[in-house]
């Protein structure tokens, strides 16, 4: 049969009971729930939350489930379905990224790591069995995911609450100081604080969010995410070199964070690096753009976004050299093809191209990247359609009815 290479899709999730049968057989035992945390894509407002910025991300379908059971000997035990090795360790141990774990139990510093933060809030060990259809290393925040779903089980299991604002920064944490990855807050708060329909408008200073009413289909567009193919980790240098130039430019203009520039010309006059200038024009740009997303949106004009999508991916790829030859051929051939917009979205070097077309073009933007690709040699890019989708939730058992 005729294998049509546009249409790779993501294997689907298997259902929740096929997932507490493979715990069953993994544990011994029945597990107590089922968590899921969802992926994100980032409309818009890149690289502006470490420097206390304002983000825009959506939750997609696509996430992370976790089957699991408490347990009582302060033992975390993790398996995943999409890892060879099962990993255990106490929950009081001190940070994963201090102890040298192998590449193979790399995956596990995340659950692991969020096990050891929560501890402190009174949550304790656990069995749990990871499952995921979201693509791992392409931008769409499966480290994120997997510890926002480990942090709900966790704290259901041993019936500790924590609010969701709170329990993002733990998961941040988690990854901060024990993955050891420098990433910022958006991602964890995206997974836990999203709703379908909408996307999450983040303050990354103060932690206040809003939900912004999105919906393309109803406008007649589509979303698509490309994955590029070329995997991205946080744990690389570049992302964490972008950081310390932000502080590095904020401390030079004697300001708290990127945040606060208030005029631009100004600033990049105080500066004499290029490479730094470069970074604030980028960042203080992206917070507008994140608020001219916002005003669109809430007008209902939701087209003009490719606007904005394309000058943020101008400024990623030209001011903050963060851009990737697979991201910048697959944003020019969308746009070719009809295309309203299209830009990188996450930390960069890698991972996923956002595209905003008319739902009628959207299988000959397809074909216009793919044949980019071909042309080019490159393994063939991977789509999969963005819906809007709801934050992190317990699949079950069900919440009692009141
Ligand atoms: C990655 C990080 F995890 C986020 O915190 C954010 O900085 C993003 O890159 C860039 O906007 O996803």
């Amino acid at each position: 049969a005729h294998h049509d290479r546009r249409r790779v899709d993501v294997p689907a999730l298997p259902l929740t009971g096929a997932l507490e049968t493979a715990f069953a057989e993994a544990f011994g035992r029945a597990p107590e729930g089922v968590w899921r945390a969802p992926g994100r894509v980032n409309l818009i407002g890149e690289h502006t939350d470490y420097n206390d910025g304002l983000v825009l991300p959506f939750a997609i379908s696509q996430g992370i489930s976790v089957a699991g059971a408490r347990r009582d000997d302060g033992v975390v035990e993790v398996r995943s379905r999409q890892a060879a090795t099962a990993v255990s360790a106490p929950v009081d141990g001190g940070t994963v990224a201090s102890e040298g774990w192998p590449a193979d139990r790399a995956w596990a510093a995340y659950p692991v790591g969020v096990a050891r933060v929560l501890r402190e809030r009174g949550t304790g060990g656990a069995s749990l069995l990871i499952d995921s259809d979201l693509p791992q290393g392409a931008g769409m925040a499966s480290s994120a995911a997997l510890e926002c779903a480990t942090a709900l089980a966790l704290c259901d299991l041993h019936g500790v609450r924590i609010d969701r604002p709170e329990l993002a920064r733990l998961a941040q944490r988690a990854e901060n100081e024990q993955a050891g990855s420098p990433c910022g807050p958006m991602d964890q708060a995206a997974s836990l604080l999203c709703g379908a329909g909408h996307a999450l408008l983040l303050d990354c200073r103060s932690g206040l969010s809003s939900r912004v009413p999105f919906d393309p289909a109803a406008a007649g567009l589509a979303l698509l995410v490309v994955d590029t193919r070329a995997a991205h980790a946080l744990t690389g240098g570049e992302y964490g070199r972008r950081r310390a130039e932000c502080e590095e430019a904020a401390a030079l203009l004697g300001v708290p964070a990127l945040r606060d520039v208030t005029d631009l010309p100004a600033a990049l006059g105080a500066l004499r690096d290029p490479v730094l200038r470069r970074r604030v024009q980028h960042v203080v740009t992206e917070n507008h753009r994140v608020e001219a997303a916002v005003g669109l949106l809430r007008a209902g004009a939701v087209a003009e976004l490719g606007a904005m999508l394309n000058a943020s991916h101008l400024s990623l790829r030209d001011q903050f050299e963060v851009s990737w030859p697979a991201a910048d051929a697959a944003v020019d051939a969308a746009l070719r093809a009809g295309a309203r917009g299209a830009r990188m979205i996450g930390g960069g070097f890698g991972g996923s191209v956002l595209v905003l077309a008319p739902a009628g073009r959207a299988d000959r933007v397809r074909d216009a990247v793919a044949a980019a690709y071909d042309r080019r040699g490159w393994a063939s890019p991977r789509f999969i359609d963005a819906v809007p989708a709801g934050g992190a939730e317990r699949l079950s058992p069900p919440p009692a009815l009141p």
